[in-house]
């Protein structure tokens, strides 16, 4: 957590505050070319999305940073808990050498609480392809950006979903609040790699340089 200089307490992922892009990424999956749908860079730099492929095992390792306890929640998945601390003063981060803390028989849920300063580790199969969102479940905290984007098995999906096969109500929602319905996090569908005008997070206010004379 942290203030970039706005008043506003902002939340991270790897430096990274969720900001929703704007084309809805389900929509920038389908609408995406072949050769670019599994290609992170064209669902944006703020929406922390990562491509997951049909089949691969994932695990995600939370360090905590903050203070707080987060109740962390993933659609589209049950997983594995493989490793989860108590709270602590000082952050501790997850060692992944330590195997022996790995249980044989995992609990299996879809919310976890990271302990503040502390650490959890999921698990679980890419076998549901989709756009899933994994976040804090305190909504001031998702809305402070405490959110990553999983796109999962986005070619299945693709081919499992065609755009065309979207009703018509469902498109219409969309440009009924102005939001464009194809291209990539910027609304780009004529190069996917260009993100120029995609949405992103405040910039932190310039380090403060004091020059001190004598005389
Ligand atoms: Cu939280």
């Amino acid at each position: 957590m942290d203030n970039l200089g706005d008043g506003i307490n902002y939340a991270f992922f790897d430096n990274h505050t969720y900001v929703a892009p704007k084309v809805p990424t389900l929509l920038s999956v389908l609408s995406a070319p072949k050769d670019l749908v599994s290609n992170q860079a064209i669902y944006g730099s703020n929406t922390n999305t990562y491509v997951l492929q049909s089949g691969d095992t994932i695990e995600i390792v939370i360090n905590n940073e903050d203070d707080n306890k987060h109740p962390f929640h993933l659609h589209g998945h049950q997983f594995q808990i493989i490793a989860r601390s108590d709270a602590y003063d000082d952050p501790h981060h997850y060692n992944p050498d330590k195997a022996d803390e790995i249980p044989e028989i995992p609990s299996m849920r879809d919310t976890v609480i990271v302990e503040g300063n502390g650490y959890v580790v999921l698990r679980f199969v890419a076998d549901n392809p989709g756009v899933w969102f994994f976040h804090c479940h305190l909504d001031f905290h998702l809305e402070q950006g405490l959110a990553i984007t999983l796109v999962e098995a986005p070619d299945v999906l693709q081919s499992q979903l065609p755009i065309d096969s979207l009703p018509a109500d469902f498109l219409s929602s969309c440009k009924g609040s102005d939001m464009p319905v194809k291209g990539n996090a910027a609304g780009n569908h004529h190069d996917w790699l260009d993100l120029a005008g995609e949405n992103l997070q405040p910039l932190p206010l310039p380090e403060v340089h004091l020059q001190l004379r004598n005389g």
